[in-house]
């Protein structure tokens, strides 16, 4: 976990895994608009932006949704049973609808679908009852039903054409709409009344844990002060201490003094690095937040177990959407992706909450990811990619291995500690689907290099081009088709030419090598070499594989001889003048060692 995290946020980044509900009036027209599927996104909650949906076919629209609390209790049981330890609830979209009795407007669900009991309180006491954190969506910003909220143009914009200039093409690129006669003062009263006033109203009944608020874009960039976001957050300080707030409230700075708690990043988006401040990533289960029958494109539970992995070990969240349908139950595939989810996790019993950043590089491993527990000195290996030979091989652990435990179901591993590679023993099959965990005892705070190259699954080093440090030959792009690999080494023409590689070689002995590689028939017959350092090297003369530069063509050179384990740096250079191409390198292979 983060140690500048304040408390207030302790459970936040011991959960790790949450669920996020768009129940929205797009679910009652199926996502389309008199048979027109939502224009330009896949967002069906903005099916009333986009198709120009009027204000009386929204409301009866909105009379079509029905829900039992029944159904209210099984969000949450499927929360559970996923393993997510909280919900955040679309309270209020950007359409303005409370789905909840409030008492400061009348656009709400239970005055216009007539739901004659209260969703969120039912919601929040199913969630105690399962131990879930109750969250809420809010829309603070935008809301089409008040005229003096944001983003309703088609209602309630002026008849002044000039409304029209230079936003022709606003819509479209930008999303939000335009208001041209909505000033600073009505949009005011609206925040103090209707935002503020509903946020109020929201903490005081139902205590939330935390409030999602979703201004994407950066504050300076909108119609809100400074001022008034900073009233907002004050407001839910005041009110509740201990409530977690978003930064799309529209407030950047996190953890400090007049900050907010966490950053939420894009839509969708999963970093790639470790961010020093708690943070969560939102995503759906299809491509859009509210059901649409349009949006079919179903992610599996592969991707988001292998997210939440990465973020947590990048030290974040995950938060996984998905759009009721107009009876309030949840399309099957979220359904079962979550009880796939919910299984590994279960299974696993250990490596996800309360763990955090491991600064185990991704590209280092060749079998997945791993997340730390801090407190514990525990690294968690997360295997998506089972060796087939059932030997786990950890590359650049510096720190001493104390243990080896397969999680799932407790027993011990057997394991070797080779410099700083890690030799796990594990059973030929995956135990677990998706991703199966190992925790890994170290000595001591994790300390790690990622710098060095280690071996793959199954063993050996792969050198592959992209991993290489060249200027002279460079980096190009292979033949269309002719490789998954990102780039060849091409360009040997200088004599000083060459490309290395830093490598750990975990055991002495011999290795056979192997260069992959396409070469001409005009090129064919010259000399190269690879070599380890101190002598230890092996010569060879290119060998046509082709007429074009198409066909590469794994070719054995010979053995080196490591004297002993350690860092080498290999090398591969030409041998001897020459002042044409030698070849297009794709890769170096170093077998394990032979005996
Ligand atoms: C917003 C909403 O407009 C949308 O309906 C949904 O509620 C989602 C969670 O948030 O949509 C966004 C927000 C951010 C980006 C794109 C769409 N973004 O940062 O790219």
């Amino acid at each position: 976990m983060n140690s500048d995290t304040t408390s207030r946020t302790l459970w936040f980044e011991d959960a790790r895994l949450g669920l996020f509900i768009h129940w929205n009036v797009c679910a009652a027209l199926e996502g389309r608009f008199d048979g027109e599927p939502v224009r330009q996104t896949e967002y069906g909650e903005w099916l009333r932006a986009r198709n120009r949906v009027p204000r009386e076919n929204w409301d009866r629209a909105i009379a079509k949704l029905h829900i039992t609390p029944e159904i209210v209790d099984s969000w949450a049981e499927a929360a559970l049973d996923a393993g997510m330890k909280y919900v955040i609830f679309v309270s209020k979209h950007h359409d303005g609808l409370a789905f909840w009795p409030s008492r400061l407007s009348d656009y709400t669900l239970n005055n216009l679908a007539g739901v004659d009991f209260d969703i969120c309180e039912r919601l929040k006491q199913a969630c105690d009852d399962r131990g879930l954190k109750l969250c809420f969506y809010y829309s603070h910003w935008h809301d089409w039903e008040d005229p003096g909220g944001w983003g309703n143009f088609w209602d309630f914009n002026s008849d002044d054409p000039a409304q029209f200039e230079g936003y022709e093409n606003f819509f479209f690129y930008g999303g939000e709409g335009h208001r041209d006669n909505l000033t600073p003062e009505q949009f005011d009263e609206y925040w103090h009344r209707k935002s503020m006033g509903q946020v109020r109203e929201l903490m005081e009944r139902y205590q939330p844990a935390l409030f999602w608020f979703d201004c994407w874009r950066r504050r300076e960039d909108t119609n809100m002060t400074q001022t008034q976001v900073d009233e907002m957050l004050a407001m839910i300080r005041e009110i509740d201490p201990t409530c977690l707030v978003n930064s799309r409230l529209g407030i950047s700075k996190i953890g400090s003094e007049g900050g907010v708690d966490y950053e939420t990043v894009g839509d969708n988006e999963f970093p790639d690095q470790w961010i020093g401040h708690p943070w969560e990533s939102a995503a759906t289960f299809a491509l859009s937040w509210g059901y649409s029958r349009d949006d079919q494109r179903w992610r599996t539970a592969t991707y988001f177990i292998r997210n939440l992995v990465r973020n947590i070990s990048f030290g974040g969240n995950l938060a996984i959407n998905f759009g009721p349908m107009a009876d309030g139950r949840a399309p099957q595939e979220a359904l079962v992706c979550m009880q796939q989810i919910g299984q590994c996790l279960r299974e696993n019993r250990e490596g996800f909450y309360g763990c955090g950043h491991s600064p185990m590089d991704e590209e280092s491993q060749d079998w997945g990811i791993a997340t730390l527990d801090q407190v514990q000195n525990r690294l968690y290996l997360h295997l998506f990619d089972w060796p087939v030979d059932g030997v786990v091989r950890v590359n650049g652990l510096l720190t001493p291995v104390t243990g080896a435990t397969l999680c799932c179901d407790g027993s011990a591993l057997s394991f070797e500690q080779m410099g700083q590679t890690v030799h796990v023993s594990g059973p030929k099959s995956m135990p677990v689907a998706y991703d199966t965990v190992i925790g890994l005892d170290l000595a001591g705070p994790v300390e790690v290099d990622n710098q060095t190259l280690g071996e793959i699954n199954g063993g050996g080093l792969a050198l592959q081009a992209h991993r290489a440090s060249a200027g002279k030959p460079r980096k190009e792009k292979p033949y269309e088709g002719a490789t998954k690999l990102p780039c060849q080494l091409g360009g040997w023409e200088a004599e000083d030419a060459e490309a290395t590689w830093n490598v750990f070689i975990p055991e002495a002995g011999a290795r056979e090598v192997t260069l992959c590689y396409a070469c001409t028939k005009d090129c064919a017959g010259q000399g190269f070499m690879v070599s380890a350092g101190d002598g230890l090297e092996v010569r060879g003369l290119t060998q046509m594989t082709q007429l074009n530069w198409s066909e590469f063509r794994p070719i054995k050179v010979g053995r080196m001889e490591f004297p002993q384990p350690g860092k080498y740096t290999i090398t591969v250079r030409p041998d001897g003048p020459s002042n044409r191409e030698l070849f297009k390198l794709l890769w170096v292979h170093l077998g394990d060692a032979l005996g």
